[in-house]
This record gives structure tokens, C-alpha cells and sequence, in this order.
């Protein structure tokens, strides 16, 4: 077992991770910059390490200071969370040179999902459905751009291989627009990433975003933990998640579920990922891959109950998976509201200090939070400033319990997003089930 791990992270997630650690007897050690000294795990972690200034890339983004900090202090791990280095290959790589254990994938695992169009060859290689595309890069010859969009039918989306979770797209509705909406994808690209590749999919005009959980250990074993709906989303920020996702037939669901599962074990995952799909009409299409912890992952913990951090840490100290698939059980329905320090009408960040903070409570409520009275929200980073979560026997219950939690819910100094929420839950479409990706902005006006 790991015997000490340096959480590379801050805020709640930090708070999460600090917490599974020490249900673990695994020793812990918090770095932060500078005005991150007050967050609530670095008061409550063994050691503490200053890695520098506010901002981010001068601290959580510092690879020599993160991997300086582990040797001084003798951890063996880093569990990176989600967001800063999560996602680093590099850093991944760095860590792993170093003699000590990054937790999460390999470096070329990660490497690969990085690069949208590799992950999406490799996905359909193992099985996994995606969109009907260019299965590749598109080259710059306009006869065959033209061919490859009249065979995948408009309208067609371009994006870019570097990019993700919404950076680096842009849809085209006709052969007349498609040259030039590709030069300028590539030029956008190459300039944002560093990295001009783009490749091209049929473009879906309702779906909704489904992602998969799976835990899978590197040693042959691999188990998923069902689906969640996040189609509540603005400006590609999540809003609400909720597991299971309602609506779908479950065939459909069981069979990429399946795929998944699959797909872990032909290359040979370790550790927590996600599968992010897009739904439209029955059907699945996979778009990109996340090899991470993710901010909503405890809706999926409340209806399996697998404690998801838990197992990146057992799995890390090259322990088993704890389960097979047929001891996770399914049971019940499962929200997560994002609690964000931002103003209502513009949703711009608002720092600033907390001076009443009431938590909801009750059976099925779930409160991921580092905030406490007096805490103060700094301007640098993200304003997430902790997670509601229910869980109720159906869908409604775990509903209405939201409803009652937010009712609850006070933070006073700050603007929060807590009204927003109070109304979302109270949307008839929302409650109904199964709205898809453009339902909040549009809501919204936007
Ligand atoms: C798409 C799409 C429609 N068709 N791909 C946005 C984030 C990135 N992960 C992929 N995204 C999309 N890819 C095809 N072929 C629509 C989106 C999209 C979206 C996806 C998930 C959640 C919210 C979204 C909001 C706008 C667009």
C-alpha cells in the first residue's frame, strides 16, 4: 500500500482526495501557493509545502516545484485530480522518472487520449462506437475535403486533434463554407495547441452528453460503473449531472457499457477514466476520453457504492480491482448541482469572503465543499466552490431531496449560482428527464 501521497490539486477535490487518503491510513501532503495556505486540506493534511505564487502556472502547474515537494517530504504518489496536471503527459511521464508513482494511467495512455483523433482510432479499434467521420486528419487538398464531407453528409463539424471539452470546433453547414472553415480551425488550432491537426465528424444536432465510468486496473481487470447525463451544461462548464442517465433503452446502455469495459482491457487502462458519448436517437457515439477523476464522479459513487478515489488509490499501490462487475449493484438515482462563485446574470466569477455558510444535510444529501465561515475565494483559479450531491431509491426522490438542499443551502458574502439551481430543479423539462445539450442555454436566452 502507498504509504504517502502529495495531492496536486486544491479546493474540494484536494478535500476529496485528502479524505480517501486517510480513510486509506495513506499519510498526505498538501502543496498550495501562496494565498491557498487557508484551504481546509491543507489545515487538515500531514505536511504542508508552499510550491509558489497565485498564479497557476507558477504553482499548480509547476512540475519542478510539485516533483521538488515530493522529494523533501518522501511521498511516493501524486494523485494530480481533475483540471492543472491531470491530463499532463508529460508531467505524467516526469513523475514516473523521478521513481515515483503518478495516480492515474500511463504516459502514452494519457499521450493518446490527448490526441482526439489517435483516441478515437483506438476506441473504434477495441469496439467502441463513434461518429461517422474522417477517421483521421484531413488533409488540406479541397477535392478531398469536399469528398470526405459529402460521404459523412452535411452538416459536418471540424475539430481539432489537441483540442476538447469544447475548445477548437467549428460546424459547417455547407460544401460553400467548408475550405475556409477548415484553414481557419487549423490556423486556430495551431496557434491554441501548438498543433495544427483537425480532423471531421458528422455534426449531431440534439444529443445528448452521456459519459461512462470505468475503473480498470492494468492487470487485466476492468469494470464500469454505469453512465451519467450531463447535458445540463453552459459555454461547455456542467451545471447538473445525474447517474443513471434517465430514458435510455437498456440494451442500448448495457451494450456500451460493454464496449467500454472492452476497450480498458485492450489497452490496457489503469485507473479511473471516463468514456464521454454523445446520444441522439438511440444511439451512441463515442467523442473523447477522459483519463481523470471527474468533478461529477460522486453521483456515480451514490449509486454503486464503489468509492471511486478509494480505488485510483488502491490501484495505484498495484492492488487488484476491489470488485468484479457482478458484486457492483445498482440501486437508485443519483444529482450533483455545481455550487459556483459566480454572479447570477453575467455567471462571471465572484471572489470574495464567506461570512455565513449553513450546509444542507438530511438522508441522501452530500455536501463536497472546502469552503467553511470566513474562507475566502480567491480570484485565480476556478469558481467551484463545492458540490451538492443526493441520492434517493428513484429519480424523484433523489430530486426533491436537491430541491430541499438547495432551499437550505446559505452562503452569504459571495454571489453564488444557488438560485439558478433552485430553479433547474423545478424545470419541467428538467424534470421530466432527458433534456439535451442546448436546453440550458437556450433556457438561459442565450
Ligand atoms: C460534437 C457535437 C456535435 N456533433 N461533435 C463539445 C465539447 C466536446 N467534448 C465535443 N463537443 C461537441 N462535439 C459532433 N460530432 C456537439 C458538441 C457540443 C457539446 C457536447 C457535449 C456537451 C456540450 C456540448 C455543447 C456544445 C457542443
Amino acid at each position: 500500500m502507498l504509504d504517502k501521497v502529495l495531492i496536486a490539486n486544491r479546493g474540494e477535490i484536494a478535500l476529496r482526495i485528502l479524505r480517501a487518503c486517510k480513510e486509506l491510513d495513506i499519510k498526505t501532503v498538501a502543496v498550495h501557493s501562496k494565498i491557498d495556505a487557508d484551504l481546509k486540506h491543507v489545515k487538515l493534511a500531514d505536511e504542508a509545502v508552499c510550491i509558489g505564487p497565485n498564479p497557476s502556472p507558477q504553482s499548480y502547474l509547476n512540475v519542478p516545484a510539485i516533483i521538488s515537494a515530493m522529494e523533501i517530504t518522501g511521498a511516493q504518489a501524486v494523485h494530480p485530480g481533475y483540471g492543472f496536471l491531470a491530463e499532463n503527459a508529460d508531467f505524467a511521464e516526469q513523475v514516473e522518472n523521478s521513481g515515483f508513482v503518478f495516480i492515474g494511467p500511463t504516459a502514452d495512455v494519457i499521450r493518446v487520449m490527448g490526441d482526439k483523433v489517435a483516441a478515437i482510432r483506438a476506441m473504434k479499434a477495441a469496439g467502441v462506437p463513434t461518429v461517422p467521420g474522417s477517421d483521421g486528419p484531413l488533409s488540406t487538398d479541397p477535392a478531398e475535403l469536399k469528398a470526405t464531407a459529402l460521404r459523412i453528409g452535411y452538416p459536418v463539424i471540424i475539430k481539432a486533434a489537441s483540442g476538447g471539452g469544447g475548445r477548437g470546433m467549428r460546424v459547417v453547414e455547407s460544401e460553400q463554407t467548408l475550405i475556409n472553415s477548415v484553414a481557419i480551425t487549423k490556423t486556430e488550432a495551431a496557434a491554441a495547441f501548438g498543433d495544427g491537426t483537425v480532423y471531421m465528424e458528422k455534426f449531431l444536432q440534439n444529443p445528448r452528453h452521456v459519459e461512462v465510468q470505468v475503473l480498470s486496473d492494468g492487470q487485466g481487470n476492468a469494470i464500469h460503473l454505469g453512465d451519467r447525463d450531463c447535458s445540463l451544461q453552459r459555454r461547455h462548464q456542467k451545471v447538473i449531472e445525474e447517474a443513471p442517465a434517465p430514458g435510455i433503452p437498456e440494451d442500448a446502455r448495457q451494450a456500451v457499457f460493454e464496449s467500454c469495459v472492452n476497450a480498458c482491457i485492450q489497452i490496457n487502462y489503469r485507473g479511473a477514466g471516463t468514456f464521454e458519448f454523445l446520444y441522439e436517437d438511440g444511439h451512441y457515439y463515442f467523442i473523447e476520453m477522459n483519463t481523470r477523476v471527474q468533478v461529477e464522479h460522486p453521483v456515480s459513487e451514490m449509486i454503486t457504492g464503489v468509492d471511486i478515489v478509494k480505488e485510483q488509490l488502491l490501484i495505484a499501490s498495484g492492488r487488484e480491482l476491489s470488485f468484479t462487475q457482478e458484486q457492483i449493484i445498482f440501486r437508485g438515482h443519483s444529482f450533483e448541482c455545481r455550487i459556483n462563485a459566480e454572479d447570477p446574470v453575467t455567471f462571471m466569477p465572484q471572489p470574495g469572503t464567506i461570512n455565513a455558510y449553513h450546509a444542507p444535510g438530511g438522508n441522501g444529501v452530500r455536501v463536497d465543499s472546502h469552503i467553511y465561515n470566513g474562507y475566502r475565494v480567491p480570484p485565480n483559479y476556478d469558481s467551484l466552490i463545492g458540490k451538492i450531491i443526493t441520492y434517493g431509491r428513484d429519480r424523484d426522490s433523489a430530486l426533491s431531496r436537491m430541491r430541499n438542499a438547495l432551499d437550505e443551502m446559505v452562503i452569504d458574502g459571495i454571489k453564488t449560482n444557488i438560485d439558478l439551481h433552485a430553479r433547474l430543479v423545478r424545470d419541467e423539462a428538467f424534470k421530466k428527464g432527458g433534456v439535451n445539450i442546448h436546453y440550458l442555454e437556450k433556457k438561459l436566452g442565450l
